[in-house]
């Protein structure tokens, strides 16, 4: 039957008839079919991709794509006056992440999917995930972000597995979320639940009583840990997770008739940071409960899991006390007591390497570099710095398990879905064939000097600045100029990411307006991002930015020239909304701080030139472009390395040397402001900027406003800046996660 009447069945009506509702549900039900037509990939070995996070995004447009039938499908809607973005829309995005961690898992399922390895993704089916983001007052609020709504994706099972917390057993039960590769095979996403969850306990925002695990397990991803309920919580949510991975995945193989004892050759677990890292005991646990001596059960296991590292944050590395994990999961504590004692027994005689340490706290990490076969950092520099500062101990006694997987992003969602306009440029420049083997976009280096391709470019990306414009008009009542700079830092609110660095440009800019020097071309700077519920200085910082907006926008002197942007409840689909309209990407984190950033990747696919410190993969994205095609400023890795260990940094200094510095720091205070904001929040911010600045914004803040004028200045040499986005877009394959999965695939997991 041809797509146009399977519709129309679906629909039960004419497709003129039907709305939005009718046409997505009928559009969802279609995919879920045609997936189902596809077999579920078969490899001798399986991948099961372990993670508290998997921020998919929306997935109608990426499966339709990855089907094959989404260009086919628009235009049957279209003949019919109807809009697919429109049908898109209709779908609640998964709120099943918080960032990079989360995302990157994502794209990893779409990779795997679409090499035809077979691999799954275990996480939780949080009913609220991480809250939804509003303003008021030029501050952030928390709601909670009902996503979960019918007609849904997710596919309910019979599977259910017992998970005792000491003398409670819960009884789970399993979701699937299909995933299909692009023209190749399929996998499964498994969330795991319990029927008992109660959402009417929400209450005050995100409050609710942290000690009814019967009711609250899924509620929310990351619930507010700073209390001692809280971190249980947490440390509930964990073994819920890891438990049912562990299960389904003996069962899994248990079908299939193989050896448990052979697990590692049918079994590959990786361990995307920390928050899994309890499936390691688990598996041993059950594995003895399978008649396998501990030893042995010790081995299969560490041949069966990895372990990827995704920050140097020490607050990110995972302690738990002792008495928690008693409390909690009492049946794990003999076997992680066992493994412990396995390291203090080898005569390393070096305390850092203990799993449980002098004040009886147990490190998750240490769990996974011992007891698995491979640690991983998520970009070369990153990598680096593990293996020769924070985890040096550990590379010193197992340096072949060390190696780096630089990330990457599906090309799938970040060019052929959220950029058809210059996907469209892109076929009809050097054929097809990238979508699939995305090196090939070198090919358009030959068009380095072909004036009709700078100027199709151009036209692209001025399209989707004018879309952008036009979205942030209807939605949110923000008028911007498509004409100006489109200057974009969009993720995660937090010091080390330095967005009070770029706040802090824009005051400098704003003086100089005042005074009387305007920018040589008009400049929009936007932000999105949440912060953290617990995280006052990250909050602090949104503060500023929304009361920098509502100054600056409202100053009919200045806002021709300079207008500030904060968008709401920044998400993947708004991502794909402002990534191909951005001009300037800003990677701008304190250098060693950022293990990678992935939306960095994004930007320069999409044709954005990156303003970046020599952090994360920045420097693999320079090495790539070269120099004349990124703008990269700031202080070295090693220079901020060497400060942290001499204490030799003192933003007071700074401050107190610098005029310039001095007037934008003491704006935060200034009469201009504090008539808008709370003065109290600005000035916590102001003290810590001066007396404290844990993240040394100081230090590179002049290098910083001057690399951003000759950026401002260089977009006016339109030649040049037209080649710029083209080498970038050009140098962009390396970074599709095919190749990232390709690299974990030959080194870590062999599915093959
Ligand atoms: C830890 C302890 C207690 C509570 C929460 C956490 C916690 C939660 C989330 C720790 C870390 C995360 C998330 C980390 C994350 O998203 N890291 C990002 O991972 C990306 C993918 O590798 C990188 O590109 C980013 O550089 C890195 O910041």
């Amino acid at each position: 039957m041809n797509l146009e009447n399977q519709l129309e069945e679906l629909l039960g009506k004419s497709i003129d008839d039907a709305d939005k509702n009718e046409l997505y549900a009928a559009c969802l039900e279609l995919v879920k079919r045609r997936s189902r037509e596809i077999p579920l990939t078969q490899t001798r070995k399986k991948l099961y991709y372990i993670s508290a996070e998997f921020l998919t995004g929306k997935q109608l447009g990426k499966n339709l794509i990855n089907l094959g039938i989404y260009d086919d499908l628009s235009r049957i809607l279209k003949n019919h006056g109807k809009s697919m973005q429109a049908v898109e829309e209709h779908e609640q995005e998964p709120s099943l992440g918080n960032g990079g961690l989360g995302r990157l898992a994502a794209c990893f399922l779409d990779s795997v999917a679409t090499l035809n390895l077979s691999g799954d993704g275990i996480g939780l089916r949080y009913h609220f995930g991480l809250f939804k983001q509003e303003f008021k007052d030029h501050k952030q609020f928390e709601i909670p972000d009902a996503w979960l709504s019918e007609p849904s994706i997710l596919e309910k099972t019979d599977v259910s597995f017992p998970i005792v917390f000491g003398n409670r057993t819960v009884y789970s039960r399993m979701y699937n979320l299909d995933v299909i590769g692009y023209h190749t095979g399929r996998n499964q996403l498994h969330l795991f639940d319990i029927d008992t969850i109660d959402e009417s306990i929400v209450h005050d925002g995100i409050g609710f009583d942290k000690k009814d695990i019967e009711k609250n397990l899924t509620l929310f991803l990351y619930p507010d840990d700073s209390d001692k309920d809280g971190q249980l919580l947490r440390i509930y949510q964990q073994y819920f997770m890891v438990s049912n991975a562990a299960q389904l995945i003996i069962k899994e193989q248990k079908d299939q008739g193989h050896d448990l004892r052979k697990l590692a050759d049918y079994v590959a677990i990786q361990i995307n940071d920390t928050h899994p890292s309890m499936v390691i005991p688990e598996l041993i646990r059950l594995l003895i409960l399978e008649g396998i001596s501990f030893r042995d059960a010790v081995g299969i296991v560490t041949n069966t899991c990895a372990y990827t590292n995704h920050t140097i944050l020490a607050e990110a590395l995972e302690k738990w006390p002792i008495s928690y994990l008693s409390e909690v999961v009492p049946q794990l504590m003999p076997i992680i007591g066992g493994l412990d004692w396995g390291i203090v027994c080898s005569q390393h005689d070096n305390p850092e390497l203990n799993i449980i340490d002098k004040d009886q706290r147990v490190h998750m990490a240490r769990i996974d570099m011992h007891y698995g076969h491979s640690i991983n950092g998520v970009a070369a520099l990153h990598t680096e710095i593990l293996k020769n500062q924070e985890l040096r101990h550990f590379n010193s006694i197992y340096p072949a398990k060390f190696n780096n997987k630089t990330n990457g992003i599906t090309f799938r969602r970040w060019i052929l879905h959220c950029n058809p306009e210059l996907t469209a440029l892109i076929d009809t420049l050097i054929g097809e064939h990238w979508k699939q083997d995305a090196y090939q976009l070198q090919d358009l280096q030959q068009y380095f000097n072909d004036y009709h391709v700078l100027w199709q470019l151009e036209k692209v990306k001025q399209h989707n600045k004018e879309r952008m414009a036009k979205w942030l008009h209807d939605r949110e009542g923000i008028d911007i100029d498509p004409e100006s700079i489109f200057d974009v830092q969009v993720k995660r609110m937090h010091e080390y990411k330095r967005q009070q660095m770029n706040a802090l440009f824009i005051i400098y800019e704003y003086l100089r307006i005042k005074d009387g020097q305007k920018p040589v071309h008009p400049i929009t700077v936007i932000f999105g991002g949440k912060a953290a519920p617990a995280y006052t200085m990250a909050k602090h910082v949104i503060h500023l930015i929304l009361c920098l907006q509502e100054l600056i926008n409202n100053d009919p002197e200045v806002s021709p020239w300079l207008k500030v942007v904060m968008i709401r409840n920044y998400n993947v689909a708004k991502s794909e909304m402002v990534i191909p309209a951005a001009d300037i990407s800003e990677q701008i984190s304190l250098a060693s701080k950022e293990a990678s950033g992935t939306g960095n990747m994004k930007f320069m696919l999409n044709g954005a030139v990156t303003l970046g410190t020599a952090d994360g993969a920045n420097v693999e994205i320079k090495d790539l472009v070269g120099r004349e095609n990124i703008y990269i400023f700031g202080r070295s890795s090693d220079d901020v390395i060497r400060l942290y260990n001499t204490n030799g940094y003192h933003a007071k200094e700074y401050y107190d040397r610098s005029q310039s510095i001095r007037r934008c720091i003491d704006f935060i205070t200034g009469p201009e402001l504090s008539a808008i904001g709370d003065i109290n929040a600005l000035a916590a911010l102001q003290d810590n900027l001066k007396n404290k600045d844990w993240f040394m914004t100081l230090l590179d803040l002049e290098s910083y406003c001057n690399v951003k004028e000759t950026m401002i200045y260089d977009y006016l040499n339109r030649e040049k800046w037209k080649r710029m986005m083209l080498v970038n877009i050009a140098k962009a394959g390396f970074f599709s996660s095919d190749r990232t999965i390709e690299d974990y695939n030959r080194d870590i997991w062999h599915l093959r």
